[in-house]
């Protein structure tokens, strides 16, 4: 079983104003404290990705594990140390064909169905949400709130990961509530060392 960290950075491409806005946001996670940030990235074609990937792998791979959203032939490409999957890419078992035995594989799931199929899988972690309101995510799902993550708890003994509008103000409730770790996107964005580091604090 693996043991993922408090904090799940997501560095979405559209947050920034360029990849070297990206790269040094990165960086600046890492310096932070952040030990597992996933690559995000919903309207670049697969060589430009490819490319950011890369330089982050050149960046920052003895620090911090990468995971690659949605594409596990840029996991393995990159040299990326996971891929994480929804419901609409590669089924875990697809993905984990492409990647093999030792990356990170990661599943989201947005209701107690999902976290049940997700735990069956290959998977190495859950991802439950959305938690709280998001505008990070296109078409998300219906909020699950506290509860919901209380309720996945209950379904799995993977690590969970909570996922959906999470702020240091409401990260500590997600953690009593039974995730193991917290993925954010916005919150990180405006004043990612601070932000960081008031994470890393409230979730020690
Ligand atoms: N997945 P923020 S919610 C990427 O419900 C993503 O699976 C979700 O961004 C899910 O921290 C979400 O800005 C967006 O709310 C998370």
């Amino acid at each position: 079983m693996i043991s993922l960290p408090r904090l799940y950075a997501i560095l979405d491409a559209s947050c920034f104003t360029g990849p070297a806005d990206l790269f040094n946001t990165a960086e600046t996670l890492s310096s932070a404290g952040v030990t597992l940030l996933q690559y995000r990235n919903k309207s670049e074609n697969a060589r430009k990705m490819l490319d950011h990937a890369q330089e982050l792998t050149h960046r920052l791979a003895n620090s911090v594990k990468l995971i690659m959203n949605d594409r596990a032939d840029l996991a393995l490409a990159a040299g990326f140390g996971g891929v994480h999957v929804g419901q609409g890419d590669l089924s875990a078992e697809g993905a984990r064909k492409v990647i093999g035995p030792n990356l990170w594989l990661g599943v989201s799931t947005h209701n107690p169905g999902q976290v049940i199929e997700a735990d069956k899988t290959s998977a190495d972690y859950i991802a439950i949400g959305p938690v709280f309101a998001t505008s990070s995510k296109a078409n998300p799902d219906p909020i699950i709130g506290v509860d919901g993550v209380l309720q996945a708890r209950k379904l799995t003994r993977k690590p969970l990961v909570a996922i959906g509008g999470i702020t240091r103000a409401n990260c500590r409730s997600v953690i009593d509530a039974g995730a193991d770790s917290v993925a954010v996107i916005s919150d990180l964005v405006r004043e990612p060392q601070k932000s960081a580091e008031e994470f890393l604090r409230i979730l020690r």
